[in-house]
């Protein structure tokens, strides 16, 4: 897959963008959906971007359970049937690692990268950087994304990892229970700051579960929504050459 720093090619292909599903064993509706959604409407378009969070958590390649195994192979026969996958690491999943993207064909993109999009450079990232107001978090992310730190939860075992990501879930689920909307939202400055250093008019992430398009100062942000295992899911859709060249649609 191509991406490109500058306006130099117009992409004209059928684009997808989600994020936020969440797949874990016990929301098996979810990951029905999202197998059927790969196997279905994922194949006709040319490129399919996961904008994080794909996994409820991600404790290693290793940790080889059914859902992982299942999930892999769905991707494996979307990338063998020729359509290119992206996915960003978000913050439940960026442990991903090279044995999951081999088998499944998946291309790992670093946490921001440019994409031209019919003509317009958009910004993809899962978005928890945005969310610079939460001050905790941050500190969080730097602590986990330590790469000796991380190979060092790597090589503890499969128990131990289970254990630690449950711990890691508990206290953030307290930490968010008592931080406001307002703090775990994006902060305004740091989305204008990132769109200038990439000189981009435009910007596609998940993380913050409220999908919206918002225009400010001439730049648009797309935020993604979050699949539900009752309700569904959505997809964003970019397609050039229609009259509305960007949708969202509803995966139920
Ligand atoms: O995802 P969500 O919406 O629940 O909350 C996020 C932020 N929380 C997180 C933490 C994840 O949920 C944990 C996932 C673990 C799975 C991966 C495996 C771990 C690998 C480790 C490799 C070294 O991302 C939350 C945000 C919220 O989004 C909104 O943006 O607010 O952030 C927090 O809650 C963080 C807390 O504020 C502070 C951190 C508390 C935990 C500290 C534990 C350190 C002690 C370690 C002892 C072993
Ligand atoms: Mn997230």
């Amino acid at each position: 897959m191509r991406h490109h720093r500058k306006n130099n090619c117009i992409v004209t292909a059928v684009i997808l963008f989600i994020s936020d599903l969440h797949l874990a064993p016990e929301r098996p509706a979810t990951t029905a959906r999202f197998i059927h959604f790969l196997r279905t409407h994922a194949r006709h378009a040319q490129q399919l971007y996961i904008l994080g969070d794909l996994f409820d958590a991600w404790i290693g390649d290793d940790d080889d359970t059914p859902l992982q195994r299942d999930i892999c192979a769905a991707l494996r026969d979307l990338t063998a049937a020729g359509v290119d996958c992206a996915i960003v690491p978000g913050n439940r999943d960026f442990l991903l690692g090279r044995a999951f993207f081999r088998t499944s064909g998946c291309q790992r993109l670093r946490d921001l990268t440019l994409l031209n999009c019919g003509g317009e450079s958009t910004v993809l990232l899962h978005g928890d950087l945005l969310c610079s107001d939460d001050v905790a978090y941050q500190r969080f992310r730097r602590h986990v994304h330590n790469p000796l730190l991380q190979q060092l939860f790597l090589w503890q075992p499969l128990a131990k990892r289970r254990a630690l990501a449950q711990h890691y879930r508990q206290r953030s689920m307290t930490a968010t229970a008592e931080k406001t909307l307002e703090i775990m939202d994006v902060n305004p400055a740091t989305v204008a700051t990132t769109l200038r250093r990439f000189d981009a008019t435009q910007m596609v992430h998940g993380h913050t579960h409220r999908p919206a398009d918002h225009l400010d100062n001439g730049a648009t942000r797309r935020v993604l929504a979050a699949w539900d295992e009752v309700n569904g899911g959505e997809v964003l859709v970019l397609e050039p050459a229609a009259v509305n060249k960007w949708h969202r649609k509803s995966i139920i």
